[in-house]
């Protein structure tokens, strides 16, 4: 009798268990594929944990269907249940296995948070400045002759151990890319750090995940992890733009500060749609009044369009903003 039940219990909750592992480890894929090796790190705790979580569901679900079939009134019962009560030897093991199992899990995530920080002495060092609503990123290591660059989008080695120094002149923002799985809040008056290896060559999403103001839900921006020939062929590309100076650099800082995100301009390829369509509403414009409307864009708000959306862009370095309001006042405007 006992042996029967035990056997029932035990293929109820392979059963329970099968159905739940297909459903929530293989039908569905909760998380974009890895593309970092910390990443992959932190994926293996999280298969971990998924899986005792459908070990335990099992064994509770199987015996709470059990009970619900077999200790059911009979029609016409009334009389009270057996009085019972505790079990030392049952009330040990389930105070005994959790206590194991969620010993196991801390000690696996704090190696894994060690190994993750522990980046290797050759990395690359980016300055990432997280701002109402977008990101910016300055290349702060000589490497690749890009000392000092300042870009509107993460361009990166793959394999390449990376660190990011990330500071905000304003509220708290979070920076994260779901495909390295890392996370990191960016809180003004320090400095924070994103330690990171990308393993996948790809353009990756980069959102804040910390609610920052009217404009958080746009406050996205990208990752370029490319290879070695790619990265450098880039890089070059950024170099020769700073060094050429004139309506080449603005039109790469059009691009590079991630301007094409919110607007629609012809001539950049730019399609964005958040903020106004600058091929219509900068014909006419100064030079004057368009340097404004970037530095400082709180100052005018155009018609139809919310203030607080737009990032004051401050902080480009001033031969790449002049390049930049010479390009949209002659590539678009009328120059005077
Ligand atoms: C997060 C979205 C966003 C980004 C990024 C952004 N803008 Fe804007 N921009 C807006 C919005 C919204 C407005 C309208 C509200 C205002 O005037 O501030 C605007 C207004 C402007 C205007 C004034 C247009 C007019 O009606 O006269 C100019 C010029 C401009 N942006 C240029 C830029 C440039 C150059 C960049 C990149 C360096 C940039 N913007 C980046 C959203 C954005
Ligand atoms: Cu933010």
């Amino acid at each position: 009798m006992r042996k029967t039940l035990y056997i029932q219990l035990l293929l109820l909750s392979v059963v329970i268990g099968a159905i739940t592992f297909v459903i929530s480890l293989v039908v569905i894929s909760w998380l974009p594929k890895v593309a970092s090796e910390e990443g992959e790190r932190i994926d293996a705790i999280y298969l971990f944990t998924s899986i005792i979580c459908i070990v335990i569901f099992a064994i509770v679900a199987a015996v709470t269907i059990y009970a619900m079939f077999k200790f059911r009134a009979k029609p016409g019962e009334l009389e009270d249940g057996k009085p019972i009560h505790g079990h030392t030897g049952i009330e040990i093991m389930w105070t005994l296995i959790p206590t194991i199992l969620v010993t196991a899990i801390g000690i696996w995530s704090a190696i894994v948070v060690v190994q993750n920080d522990d980046l290797p002495d050759d990395h690359r060092i980016v300055a990432v400045q997280a701002q109402q609503f977008a990101w910016s990123f300055t290349y702060n290591d000589e490497r690749d002759g890009l000392g000092g660059m300042q870009v509107g989008e993460l361009v990166v080695r793959v394999n390449e151990p990376l660190e990011l120094h990330m500071t905000s002149p304003d509220v708290i923002h979070a920076f994260w890319v779901p495909e390295w799985r890392q996370k990191q809040d960016v809180v003004p008056g320090i400095t924070t750090f994103y330690r990171i290896t990308p393993t996948e060559e790809g353009v990756f999403p980069i959102i804040c995940t910390e609610l920052c103001g009217l404009g958080h839900s746009v406050m996205r921006n990208q990752v370029r992890v490319l290879n070695d020939e790619a990265f450098e062929a880039w890089a070059t590309e950024i170099r020769s733009a700073v060094d050429g100076g004139g309506e080449t650099l603005g039109k790469s800082v059009f691009q590079n500060q991630g301007c094409a995100a919110c607007h629609a301009l012809a001539d950049a390829g730019a399609t964005g749609a958040i903020g106004p369509d600058l091929d219509s509403v900068l014909t006419g414009q100064s030079a004057e009044a368009i340097r404004q409307s970037i530095v400082d864009p709180n100052a005018v708000i155009s018609e139809g369009f919310a203030e607080g959306v737009m990032p004051p862009y401050g902080a480009v370095p001033e031969d790449q903003l002049e390049a930049l309001v010479d390009y949209l006042a002659t590539a678009v405007g009328d120059g005077s």
